[in-house]
């Protein structure tokens, strides 16, 4: 292909290259600076392009198809602000271990820190939040210089595949002209090739390898587990694409230990046998409710906690393991030091499908027994919880307005497959708390990196684009209000996807904490309520907007919205204030029966 100039060139051959290297889509706003690589993105025969006014909303869409695909999304801005957009989302990646590939376009060199219109410093702007960054040289016409462009196309995509996965930034000056217009003497040295003669497909193949434990730790680790008594293991927020490995299933089974499954561990849903009890592997999922509870003071203490994922999204959880004296091992293929209990006293750098499944042999082969006296007393435990927290749950359900119950009430309605993102604030966790385990394959996602609640309507959107799962967005009022550009999207990337809107009328997760009574401020400074009406958008973002009263009415709703082929919003009210008094009281019924229980 020929090209009229060195930036239509370059532009092409970094473009060319991130697509061969695996980008899965370029999420592109308007801009002038930023014109070769659109151009050359829209040439492109294969790369999805996705184009969205707003930066901010472009990068969170970006997150959300990179995390559902667990593969590199790319965006693409102009010089100025707009890169500093990408940075909520580029923070999300970060802590999240998603991969991206920023692209900003910037002045030429000799027009940085000169007063110049529209530019900033972009030099490593993100900070150490990127796993990589690179100023681009200017544009050459050199087979050396653009095999080097080619070799760092490749790089970005490698490393931000890489482990731990993340956002990478090149950040790609140009001087006039922008546009694909003929300059003399702009000829590269060789024409065919431009950098890559000889090459098909990537310039540079990575391969990656897994980082699997030697043989004398696995065996001193398997001595640990078959040496205690009392085993849990702990699954905490995946990476992409967030499935949990089915070894650890089957550590699971062999060892009789419960499995603490996070929402967003990839564990909760899709295990063959979760929801029973008396069949291992034992996934619970309540135990954010009864963790809390004075009864649980009165078990007995693990002896070893294994635990995979980041820091789990439930506090209760996370203040068990805080106040444990277990032997708690991390097991983490980036090495990540993800664990602000300060618990944790064996860090093992590994992949953890096939540590799990070392483990899992070694334990096999020794005959350890899962259903030994103390395994069977301290598992019943979690068993009768489980069996409480759930059935409380159902009933409350039928006596009232429970915020929570929008949990259950949506997940009624999803088929299997499906995926289901949850907002952050109450509803990620309303999802750990109400989400009970069961084996349709169903793919919990939330930004949990930075628990962010901006852009939630966008990462949603976009991981809705990256699957023919219908995909369900639990969302908060002040989520939704804050991201309201990102319902842009829907049309314009044609996402079919529904959003359970849960308007208390502000940020209703303030009443679970002291300050509530602290007035003022509390009402015009935390809670924040609005009393906005969002049927509006109705018009404006060309979706469809329902309004329900009641919980059977939301499902019903659900069913008939998802995977219509557009976009659809369904508010449902409650008063924050009561919900919150409503959770306190769930957690009481359930102290006070766990407590009953053990001293029957
Ligand atoms: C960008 C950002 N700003 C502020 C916060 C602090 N924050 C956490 S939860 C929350 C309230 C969210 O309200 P809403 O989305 O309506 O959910 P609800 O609390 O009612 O469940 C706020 C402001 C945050 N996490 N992220």
């Amino acid at each position: 292909m020929t090209h009229p100039n060195r930036n239509a060139r370059w532009g092409h051959v970094l473009i060319e290259e991130l697509a061969a290297a695996g980008l899965a889509g370029l999420c592109v706003s308007p801009g002038s600076r930023s014109t070769p690589l659109t151009v050359a993105a829209s040439d492109h025969e294969d790369l999805r392009v996705f184009s969205h006014l707003d930066e901010r909303s472009s990068a969170f869409f970006a997150l959300g198809r990179a995390r559902r695909l667990g593969a590199p999304v790319g965006l693409l801005c102009t010089s100025g602000t707009a890169a500093a957009n990408y940075h909520p989302a580029v923070l999300e990646a970060s802590n999240a271990r998603v991969p991206l590939v920023v692209l900003t376009a910037d002045r030429p060199p000799e027009l940085r820190d000169s007063g110049a219109n529209q530019t900033a410093d972009q030099v490593k702007l993100y900070g150490d939040a990127v796993r990589w960054f690179r100023d681009l040289p200017e544009p050459d016409t050199t087979d050396r210089t653009l095999r080097r462009l080619r070799v760092d196309a490749a790089r970005a995509v490698s490393t931000a595949t890489g482990t731990p996965a993340g956002p990478v930034h090149l950040n790609v000056p140009f001087r006039k002209p922008l546009e694909p217009v003929a300059v003399p003497g702009d000829e590269p040295e060789d024409p065919d090739g431009v950098g890559a003669t000889g090459r098909d497909g990537s310039f540079v193949e990575s391969e990656t390898g897994s980082r699997a434990l030697p043989d004398a730790a696995v065996d001193r680790l398997a001595d640990r587990i078959a040496d205690a008594s009392r085993v849990v293991l702990v699954a905490g927020p995946a990476g992409p694409p967030g499935a949990a490995p089915p070894s650890l299933a089957d550590l699971g089974r062999i060892t009789g230990a419960p499995i603490l499954a996070d929402p967003l561990s990839g564990a909760r849903f899709g295990i063959p046998g979760a929801s029973d009890s008396h069949d291992p592997p034992f996934v619970c999922g309540g135990f954010d409710a009864y963790l809390g509870t004075d009864a649980v003071e009165d078990w007995p203490e693990p002896d070893v906690v294994l635990r995979i994922g980041a820091s789990p999204t439930s506090k209760p959880l996370r203040t068990y393991l805080a106040a444990s004296d277990a032997h708690q091992v991390l097991i983490d293929p980036a090495g990540g030091w993800r664990e602000a209990e300060f618990a944790v006293a064996e860090h093992v750098v590994a992949d953890e499908a096939p540590t799990l499944a070392a483990l899992t042999e070694t334990l096999s082969d020794r005959g350890v027994d899962p259903k030994g006296r103390d395994r069977t007393d301290y598992r019943e435990r979690f068993e009768a919880a489980e069996r409480a927290h759930w059935s409380i749950l159902e009933g409350s359900m039928e006596r009232e307005r429970l915020e929570g119950g929008v949990v259950p009430a949506v997940l009624d309605a999803m088929p299997d497959p499906s995926t289901l993102f949850a907002s952050n604030s109450m509803p990620v966790r309303d999802v750990d708390r109400f989400a009970r385990p069961d084996e349709r394959s169903i793919t919990v996602l939330a930004n949990r990196g930075v628990s962010g609640i901006d852009g939630v309507t966008s990462t949603a959107l976009g991981a809705a684009s990256a699957t023919d799962d219908p995909l369900v967005a639990i969302v908060g009022d002040l989520a939704f209000y804050h991201d309201m550009n990102g319902l842009l999207a829907a049309g314009r990337c044609e996402v079919d996807a529904t959003i359970v809107l849960v308007n208390n009328d502000g940020g209703g997760i303030f009443h679970a904490l002291p300050i509530e009574q602290f007035e003022p401020p509390f009402t015009e400074a935390f809670k924040t309520p609005h009393g906005l009406s969002f049927d509006p958008t109705e018009a404006l973002y060309d979706l469809e907007f329902t309004r329900v009263d009641d919980l059977s009415a939301l499902t019903e709703t659900c069913r008939g919205a998802i995977g219509d082929g557009r976009l659809d919003v369904i508010e449902i009210a409650f008063d924050a204030e009561a919900s919150h008094r409503t959770r306190e009281a769930l957690t009481a019924e359930l102290d006070a029966a766990l407590s009953a229980d053990d001293s029957s």
